[in-house]
């Protein structure tokens, strides 16, 4: 079953041409007969759905978020999980500095400045530059590690935090998500979401990030506790905001739209041709392991 179609449109071509491949509606209508399943990071397999398909023995995820699947079902089941991690590493890492350089610079501001005729009526205000600022990342996986070198390329200094230091990085470490933001310019999140996370970007560290403080997420809106953050925003509590994922997608809190402050895209750190092309191979590959008893190519660690 393909949960919905995959980008590009030749990886969904490739996947009906290769497997008996049915959409959702279809598959619903035969369940029994369903033994793969192919989904979106962002859109997953909840709990419900999976439990229609009694012989589904593997999930094949395009993207690495797998906090919209129902794990401990997978697990319990002895249903094999496979995910798209490294080669989306650059595109995520990519549109976190370009979300830092958007918000910092004014860019989407100064878009909406020249194309509403305001320019004519005055300048648009300062930005700022990053060069001798503090990130502070917030997950410090692939992903995370990939946004700390490249902003250190520009000049950033790096703090991070995650459930350990690192060797030889033990003093960028910072043992909380508030000690990090108290000691951070900006703080960019790209942790896993899940029940681990949910909400943990809340008052309290964005109180300690501060009123000169940006926040940007290119991971999921779970992380952010929205309240508290629109609550920071509307009081100056923090400077600003760029985020790529919310909470309700694909329909973000109104509040958040009216905000000059808060620079929006609509989950598109994955969304470059070379990563999607790359993501879409992986998900084939592991189809094709899977429907040829071979060993799968990318399988989540957690249930192998
Ligand atoms: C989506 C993502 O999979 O990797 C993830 O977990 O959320 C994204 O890469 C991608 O947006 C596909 O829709």
């Amino acid at each position: 079953m393909l949960r919905s179609p995959l980008q590009p449109p030749q990886i969904t071509d490739e996947i009906r041409a290769r497997f008996d491949t049915r959409d959702e509606a279809e598959a619903l209508a035969m369940p029994e007969k369903i033994t793969a399943v192919a989904t979106k990071g962002d859109i997953g397999l909840p709990g419900e759905v999976m439990a229609q398909f009694p012989s589904l023995r593997m999930i094949a995820v395009y993207g690495v978020g797998v906090d919209k699947i129902d794990l401990a079902q997978a697990r319990d089941r002895g249903i094999a999980i496979t995910t798209t991690p490294g080669v989306l590493t650059d595109a995520v890492a990519e549109q976190a500095i370009a979300l830092i350089l958007a918000a910092t610079r004014r860019i989407a501001e100064g878009d909406r400045h020249v194309r509403t005729g305001a320019w004519a009526k005055g300048k648009l205000g300062l930005g700022y530059s990053i060069r001798g600022r503090t990130l502070g990342v917030l997950g410090y996986g692939r992903i995370g590690r990939r946004i700390a070198e490249l902003a250190r390329a520009i000049g950033m200094d790096i703090l991070y935090t995650d459930l350990q230091a690192v060797e030889g990085e033990e003093d960028a470490f910072r043992s909380s998500p508030a000690a990090l933001a108290q000691d951070s310019d900006i703080l960019v999140i790209a942790a896993a979401g899940g029940s681990g996370t949910d909400g943990l970007v809340d008052q309290k560290v964005l109180a300690a990030l501060g009123p000169n403080g940006l926040l940007v997420n290119v991971a999921r809106g779970s992380v952010v506790n929205e309240e508290d953050l629109i609550a920071a925003l509307n009081t100056g509590g923090i400077a600003g905001a760029a985020l790529d994922v919310f909470q309700n997608e694909p329909n973000p809190r109104p509040d958040l739209l009216k905000m000059p402050n808060v620079v929006l895209t609509p989950h598109l750190a994955s969304a470059t041709i070379d990563a999607r092309l790359a993501m879409g191979r992986l998900v084939i590959d592991n189809l094709a392991a899977f429907f040829h008893d071979r060993p799968l190519v990318t399988p989540l660690e957690v249930l192998s």
